[in-house]
């Protein structure tokens, strides 16, 4: 059988993508899901290049294995992050809320895989021109900033309209999103939320135990006047930012409430006036375990075989 591209593309053993959520995704969670097989990401968020390269540099001491960086294209500190992942040769360049144009001839001289975060087909298509590798099409049940689509329309659109390799996110986080994804065509996962549980993830507590506790109808998003919408689980700053929403000065009182809320509720665990973001898929995910055991159950085999028969069962 022929191998899967993801897996030929970044020299992985699984196609399973671990997403890169700022302030989460760190050097150790992204070392240990490299180790297991997958590609592990570093976030770089809104950090400096100085975290960048710490972080980088700690991955290459835990795994000789492939992994890649997230560039968050809004970014203030983009310009110098997209510098030194160059000089670092990093191997895999994922890239999130923006158009990545500017950089790709400078990160493909380095030696990089190239995939930008798309949430439309049309950015799909001029990306695909420019060059890039694969694409990650993120459906709107994502946590974080979103587009309008959801997952199921997003990516057989973006599979339609590009040869490249797609890679699905948003919603995905157990064996049968991963086949659904699969069957829409998809080469690949990108997984972020469930490994917010991982054993080897550092951020607070709290917020685990947010993830841990959310049910179906806690997931909302804030900030759409903003043109900036963000996927987060219910909280008092979610609330408050829901109540001035439509208020005159909107945008500005929310922006001032965003400012700095993702930190508080990642590295300070604050219930009150911390950012939760993660993904719809949340209510779904019950406890703490290691990268290993989270690729092992999503990726796993025979669940996907007994899954296939249930489809084709559907249909008898
Ligand atoms: O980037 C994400 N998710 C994120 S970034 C983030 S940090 C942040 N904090 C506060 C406010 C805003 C961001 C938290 N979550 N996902 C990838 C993603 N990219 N989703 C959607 C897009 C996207 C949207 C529009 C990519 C490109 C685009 O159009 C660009 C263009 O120029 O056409």
């Amino acid at each position: 059988m022929a191998k899967n591209p993801i897996c030929e593309l970044f020299g992985i053993e699984y196609p399973i993508i671990q997403g890169g959520m700022a302030w989460v995704s760190d050097a150790h969670i992204a070392a240990a899901v490299s180790e297991a097989g997958g590609l592990g990401v570093i976030a770089a968020g809104n950090a400096p290049a100085s975290w960048v390269s710490e972080q980088i540099d700690i991955v290459r001491t835990k795994t000789q294995k492939p992994f890649g960086v997230n560039v968050m294209l809004l970014s203030p500190f983009k310009d110098e992050v997209a510098k030194l992942i160059a000089e670092k040769k990093v191997p895999v360049i994922i890239t999130g809320a923006g158009n990545p144009g500017e950089f790709l001839e400078m990160w493909q001289a380095s030696g990089a895989k190239v995939v930008p975060v798309v949430a439309s087909s049309a950015l799909a298509i001029r990306m695909e021109r420019m060059g890039v590798d694969a694409v990650v099409a993120e459906g709107c049940e994502a946590g974080g900033h979103i587009g309008e689509l959801t997952t199921m329309v997003l990516v057989p659109n973006i599979v339609d309209a590009v040869s490249i390799p797609v890679i699905a996110a948003g919603g995905i986080g157990d064996a049968r999103s991963a086949a659904a994804a699969f069957c829409l065509g998809a080469k690949g996962v990108q997984v972020g939320t469930r490994f917010i549980l991982a054993t080897e993830c550092t951020a607070h507590q709290a917020f685990k135990d947010k993830v841990i506790k959310a049910k179906d109808v806690d997931s909302k998003v804030t900030g759409r006047v903003t043109g900036h919408p963000v996927r987060l689980i219910r909280s008092p700053l979610s609330r408050e930012m829901a109540r001035v929403e439509y208020e005159p000065d909107a945008v500005e009182k929310l922006e001032a409430m965003g400012e700095g809320s993702l930190r508080k509720a990642v590295v300070d665990g604050d219930i009150k006036e911390g950012s939760f973001m993660a993904g719809q898929i949340a209510c779904m995910l019950e406890k703490e375990e290691p990268a290993g055991d989270i690729i092992k159950d999503i990726l796993n085999k025979p669940a996907i075989d007994a899954i296939i028969d249930s489809v084709k069962a559907v249909l008898n």
